[in-house]
């Protein structure tokens, strides 16, 4: 009798092994059929977001001129302390994305903010335009503002720290997008174009001629946007041309290194707290090659204005 049930016994357990590894098999195909499916749904929605904002960036570039930088870090300021600008110490900043324009804002553009305005003034007691300094390239006939001859794609001078902002502003309005002048920050990054060097292009003088209106090859006047070639990121006259407003205040004193740049917050610096300054960079047409390079730094009463000094506009999406 005991011999009859024993292989009985036997047979149950490997049924059940069998139901049991069966089981698991299913379970694990199962996990890893749905991990491929949650994968390939990850890939795919990243393509399209990639697609997106691929189109996205063409029509900013196409309708307004503006071109993405990437979020990221990089080093800011220069490698050792300079005679012409408190620009050291180096250090790491990393930034959001935002868009840039490639060019500086012109006359012809500037123009088309004052019109909309219908005066050149920020408020009672700022000016937004030095028009009646005879270097300023836009003049007002019969209550409209306009270029003077032949200067409509010349970069906009004479333009208060206030009259930029206020451009900014505008320019917000009209689109519905966020339109603001840049931090230090954004401005550096975007000049480098990825390059740790002294100018975009690298540490090699003799190319500057290619990319900047200086003091070597402009006759010490300004010259229309986007004459010269860009940086690796698309964008001209970073270099030279005019020099540009940028938001933050001053922080600096000649042959010293920067405070704000010791103690600079690493993620999105917006600069000093308070100041009595405004910092404009990138150096301008009447400028010698080495002040000229991207972590050159100036600045000016926000009510100072120079024939050598415009601007242009970042924007964010958030
Ligand atoms: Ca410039
Ligand atoms: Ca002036």
């Amino acid at each position: 009798m005991n011999e009859q049930v024993q292989p009985k016994k036997s047979n149950n357990v490997t049924i059940v092994i069998l139901v049991i590894s069966s089981i698991t098999i299913l379970l694990l195909g199962y996990c890893i059929i749905s991990n491929i499916k949650k994968n390939n749904e990850k890939r795919k929605e990243i393509k399209i977001q990639n697609a997106e904002a691929r189109k996205r960036d063409i029509i900013f570039e196409n309708k307004y001129n503006l071109i993405r930088i990437p979020a990221g870090e990089f080093k800011m300021g220069s490698r050792f302390r300079e005679s012409v600008s408190p620009s050291y110490p180096r250090h790491k900043v990393y930034l959001d994305e935002y868009y840039i324009s490639k060019y500086e804002v012109t006359n012809k553009k500037y123009c088309d903010f004052l019109n909309k305005r219908g005066k050149h003034k920020a408020s009672s007691t700022h000016p937004c335009l030095d028009l009646n300094d005879r270097d300023c390239l836009i003049k007002k006939l019969d209550d409209r503002y306009i270029p003077k001859l032949g200067y409509d794609n010349y970069p906009v001078g004479e333009v208060t720290w206030y009259g930029a902002v206020e451009y900014c502003k505008w320019l917000s309005e009209e689109t519905g997008l966020n339109f603001r002048l840049p931090t230090e920050a954004e401005w550096e990054k975007a000049c480098r174009g990825g390059n740790d060097g002294r100018w975009c292009f690298g540490e090699n003088e003799s190319l500057l001629k290619d990319y900047s209106w200086y003091s070597a090859n402009s006759g010490r006047k300004t010259h229309p946007v986007g004459g010269k070639k860009p940086n690796a990121f698309g964008l001209y006259d970073m270099h030279g041309n005019v020099a540009e407003w940028c938001s933050d205040w001053w922080s600096g004193s000649e042959f010293m290194p920067c405070i704000y740049y010791i103690k600079s917050p690493y993620r999105n610096p917006q600069g000093p707290s308070s100041g009595r300054l405004r910092t404009f960079r990138g150096g301008h047409c009447c400028n010698y090659a080495i002040s000229n390079s991207s972590t050159i730094r100036r600045s000016n009463g926000p009510c100072g204005t120079s024939p050598y000094i415009g601007f242009r506009p970042v924007m964010t999406l958030r």
